[in-house]
């Protein structure tokens, strides 16, 4: 009811399958309140470091003080004659007994190979040198301060935009610096555009570096049973199944063996996406001492050692017409990967160029890309890593309006695809579908009151007040293509007619202990209460690929959804077998199935069950199994849409800038729980209020990290941020249920409008 009328001009075909009104159903479109806030806000969630396990060892790293150097000696003598000091180990130790590659991602070749620790040279400020296994965390602490290190210090690589020409080579046994390399193919078309374009506009956009910042540092806890053969681990990780197969090869212990188990998250936002080399390092030193031992990382060690992202700069020509319309565009990309990327070599880039047109209708693009070693702290995604594209597009598109004389709103309505346009191939060759660009537009356009503002502004300023307006329009991709389109979910019916779901991907924070319980019930026919989702244990889940690029409201969604009516399918049968009706005759709702018009012929949930379970039932063709298990398959693409409208005023003598007011029209589909989708894009701004505004991750001129306490790292604090505004439009998906991923767009539309 807070949802202003969307303004459409006349000349704007009407937009049939755009909804104004979000899908309510008896739960999926309902603000249900999220299952796992009750313990999470009475302190009864459990992460890794409330695992407490017998005989349980304490580990901590010693790690490089120097940017490059080489190792001359490592001495650990004094630190393993501390009482209650287990063990020192080194890469002397540990590299060696590696039983596969070690990479940080389970298909090879995606960022730089793995030593376990540190061989000969040390490569980047928290580079680790040594694990200190102790009875306690504060002896592991003493003995790692008594591990002596002698460097011979090498000249750091620091500077990506040199890093390609540099003598120094960060990794020697590769002989360059260039991690990636990609460019668009020639096209004529491309350069006649630039060729007979009345207006060429030029920008260099440049993102500092940032982390990722999870309130739950990384963790993990290894146990090893040489006797029962059974690796155990416990991980603060959005993967859980591909920490299986990681902790597998790097061991050479059977993947049925290993067991996986992930409990509450305190956020990922990518760095959990992959497991660490960090984490790898303890589950080696498990197995290699046959004992169980638990790693907690601080945030000093957070702040320096586990990922950065987004240092990246982007130069942008695009040719424009008289009337302000793009004709075409060229990039010129280049990024850091750090030392050791996860992520860096080219995956954030070639998302960047396929998405850099968004939602206008740009025919051109051509590109180049680069991605380089530094001696730094390696690149992770984070947050909708490919997000320098909204930045460089949305900012480009102010400058041609300023350069033009025309309003960027306007500006913008004149670019922008329209319904009729759609589906729309983008000059990457992916097409675009069920989006609403112009339409977000509008309603954020609408919601902030528009030309009103412009008109408080062109009076403030006469006051010698400096008010300003940022509007960021963007396309979210959510990739399905090969291992990222599958999801999984099982569902079992228990003898007293409740429901356990067990699902592939897990939560790290963002609800969908809720959401698929939520799909579920609205899809099998029973309450929401009656369901209890089960996540982040390999022994008991299904295979999954995890959670991240916004993929579990739309695939593991879709999952669930046909899980649910396979079930209820199987439920139905059976039930007409104890009714005597036919199946096609019968309904279920609130945990009874009962023949349609004839409520009295009725059983429950329960008698269905024990009738199942209990009372002998003979198997018949209705096979009184309560228990599907069900794998889904996404398309290669799916995408959502927003509009950000960000209003703030400038002090010009300070430079403190105050925002005012934050509004952004979103449209991802059918949404299962609109409070989470609310949650989701209001962290998701936070995080890029924090990117223009307070965060800065610094290095000096020899490659020491300066912010390496949350002191230096300025996140943005409550009173930074404004209420922020919602507004939704709703594009069904093409897939079950309609549901569009949500989870990055607010970090990647809020930079530019800020
Ligand atoms: N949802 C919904 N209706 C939709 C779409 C989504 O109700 N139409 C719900 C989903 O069911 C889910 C949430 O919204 O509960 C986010 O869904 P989705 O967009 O599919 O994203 P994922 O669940 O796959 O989460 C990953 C995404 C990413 S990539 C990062 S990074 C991220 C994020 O979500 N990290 C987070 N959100 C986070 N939220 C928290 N609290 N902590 C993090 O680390």
């Amino acid at each position: 009811e807070k949802i202003p009328p969307v303004t459409t001009t006349s000349d704007r075909p009407a937009a049939t399958d755009v909804l104004h009104t979000p899908t309510v159903g008896r739960f999926v479109g309902q603000r249900v309140n999220r299952k796992e806030d009750a313990r999470l806000v009475t302190g009864h969630g459990r992460y890794v470091d409330d695992v407490v396990l017998p005989g349980m060892l304490h580990a901590t790293f010693v790690r490089s003080d120097v940017a490059r150097a080489r190792l001359t000696r490592v001495d650990t003598s004094a630190a393993l004659a501390l009482d209650g000091v287990v063990a020192v180990l080194t890469g002397a130790d540990l590299n060696p007994i590696l039983a596969g590659d070690m990479h940080a991602t389970v298909g090879l070749g995606w960022g730089a190979p793995l030593q376990p620790l540190a061989g000969d040279d040390v490569r980047f400020v928290g580079d680790p040198i040594a694990l200190v296994v102790a009875e306690s965390r504060y002896l592991a602490e003493d003995a790692a301060e008594l591990v002596k290190v002698d460097y011979d210090p090498l000249p750091p690589v620091l500077d990506m935009e040199t890093a390609g020409s540099a003598e120094e080579i960060v990794h020697p046994e590769l002989g360059t610096n260039i991690a990636g390399q990609s460019s668009s193919e020639p096209n004529p078309a491309l350069d006649a555009a630039f060729a007979n374009a009345p207006h060429v506009f030029t920008e260099t956009f440049r993102q500092q570096r940032q982390t990722q910042v999870p309130m739950e540092t990384r963790g993990v806890i290894a146990s090893w049973d040489p006797h029962g053969a059974d690796l155990e681990v416990w991980i603060s990780t959005q993967v859980p199944h591909e920490c299986r197969m990681v902790c597998a090869r790097i061991t050479g212990v059977p993947e049925h063996r290993v067991r996986v188990r992930m409990g509450d998250v305190g956020g990922g936002f990518g760095l959990k996406a992959y497991m660490c080399r960090d984490e790898q390092v303890v589950v080696l030193a498990a197995y290699h001492l046959g004992r169980t031992i638990k790693w907690i990382e601080d945030r000093r060690e957070n702040l320096i050692a586990s990922n950065t992202a987004r240092l990246e700069r982007i130069t942008v020509d695009v040719a424009v017409d008289d009337d302000g319309r793009v004709l075409a565009a060229r990039l010129d990309q280049i990024d850091d990967a750090g030392t050791f990327p996860v992520m860096g070599t080219g995956g954030a880039a070639a998302f960047a160029t396929m998405m850099f047109t968004g939602p206008y209708r740009i025919p051109h693009l051509g590109w180049t890309t680069t991605s380089v070693y530094t001696n730094t702290c390696g690149r992770g995604p984070y947050r909708g890593p490919w997000q320098i594209e909204t930045s460089a597009r949305e900012q480009m598109m102010d400058i041609a309006a300023r350069e033009l004389g025309v309003d960027p709103l306007e500006l913008r309505r004149r670019n922008v695809l329209q319904r009729d346009e759609l589906p729309h191939t983008m000059p990457s060759g992916v097409a675009l579908e069920h989006i609403s660009p112009a339409e977000t537009l509008e309603q954020a356009a609408a919601m902030i009151g528009y030309d009103e503002f412009r008109a408080e502004q062109r009076a403030a300023r006469e006051q010698g007040r400096y008010l300003g307006l940022g509007i960021s329009l963007y396309v979210e991709p959510q990739p399905g293509m090969g291992p990222y389109g599958i999801e999984s979910v099982n569902i079992r019916i228990q003898p007293d007619g409740k429901i356990d779901v067990f699902q592939g991907s897990g939560s790290h924070g963002q609800g969908l202990e809720t959401t698929t319980a939520q799909v579920v019930a609205e899809h099998l026919g029973v309450d929401v209460d009656d369901i209890t989702v089960h996540q982040g244990d390999t022994a008991s889940t299904p295979y999954a690929f995890g959670t991240g690029g916004s993929r579990s409201g739309p695939i593991l969604g879709a999952a669930a959804r046909q899980a649910a009516l396979e079930l209820k399918e199987k439920v139905l049968a059976f039930a007409a077998e104890l009714l005597e009706a036919s199946a096609n005759d019968l309904e279920l709702a609130d945990s009874v199935v009962s023949v349609r018009g004839t409520p009295a012929r009725s059983v429950t949930l329960g008698e269905i069950a024990a009738a199942a379970y209990l009372a002998g039932a003979p198997q018949t063709a209705a096979a009184p199994v309560l228990e599907v298990a069900s794998r889904y398959k996404a398309p290669p693409f799916m995408f959502s849409n927003a509009c950000h409208i960000c209003t703030c005023e400038v002090d010009i003598e300070t430079g403190k800038v105050e925002l005012l007011r934050y509004v952004v029209s979103e449209d991802c589909g059918v949404m299962i729980n609109p409070a989470i989708v609310e949650g989701q894009i209001a962290g998701g701004v936070v995080q890029g209020i924090g990117s223009v505004l307070h965060e800065h991750m610094v290095y000096d001129e020899y490659g020491n990290p300066l912010t390496a306490t949350l002191l230096d790292y300025a996140i943005p604090l409550a009173s930074d941020v404004p209420m922020i505004e919602f507004g939704h439009l709703v594009t069904p998906a093409s897939t079950p249920g309609g549901y569009k991923g949500v989870g990055e767009g607010g970090a990647i539309g809020a930079p530019p409008a800020v």
